[in-house]
């Protein structure tokens, strides 16, 4: 069985699309997609399935003029400060800031963590990487997620 689904874009979007998908290889359309949602579910349950020790870079882009944003960002990091090991800030312009934190517990706890940060209003481009810490274990196959566009 097959279902047919109907998706809205912005042109700007649909442009990217069609050019992601030349650059790939996609035949059509609908394989390009079905292959992103086989990814976006594999690396789900990649990191739903480990609850296992592991470092994160979490990083994102954010509006500094957005109300109460970078108070609200401290304020997270500050309720986890178990779990933030470090925090790089960088001015990039007047409106935007770009941060990475380094994260360290576990991998489910870490990536509820950054799930929180990079669903505040006025957060862009999070991105997180995790690498597993498997005591007397070789090194495990790390995920890198984007998280918020
Ligand atoms: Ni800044």
């Amino acid at each position: 069985m097959m279902q047919r689904l109907t998706i809205s874009m912005d042109d700007e979007l649909a442009a990217a699309f069609e050019s992601l998908m030349v650059r790939k290889g996609y035949a059509n359309r609908s394989e390009a997609i079905r292959d992103m949602l086989r990814r976006e579910l594999g690396e789900m349950e990649l990191t739903v399935a480990a609850g296992q020790p592991c470092v994160a870079v979490l990083s994102y882009i954010y509006d500094h003029h957005e109300r109460q944003l970078s108070s609200r960002l401290t304020d997270l990091q500050h309720d986890h400060h178990d779990m933030t090991v470090a925090t790089m800030h960088a001015h990039l312009s007047h409106e935007d800031c770009i941060e990475t934190a380094i994260l360290r517990g576990s991998s489910a706890e870490v990536e509820r963590f950054a799930q929180e940060v990079v669903a505040q209003t006025g957060v862009r481009h999070g991105h997180i990487h995790l690498v597993p810490l498997a005591a007397g274990q070789p090194p495990a196959v790390g995920a890198y997620r984007r998280l918020r566009s």
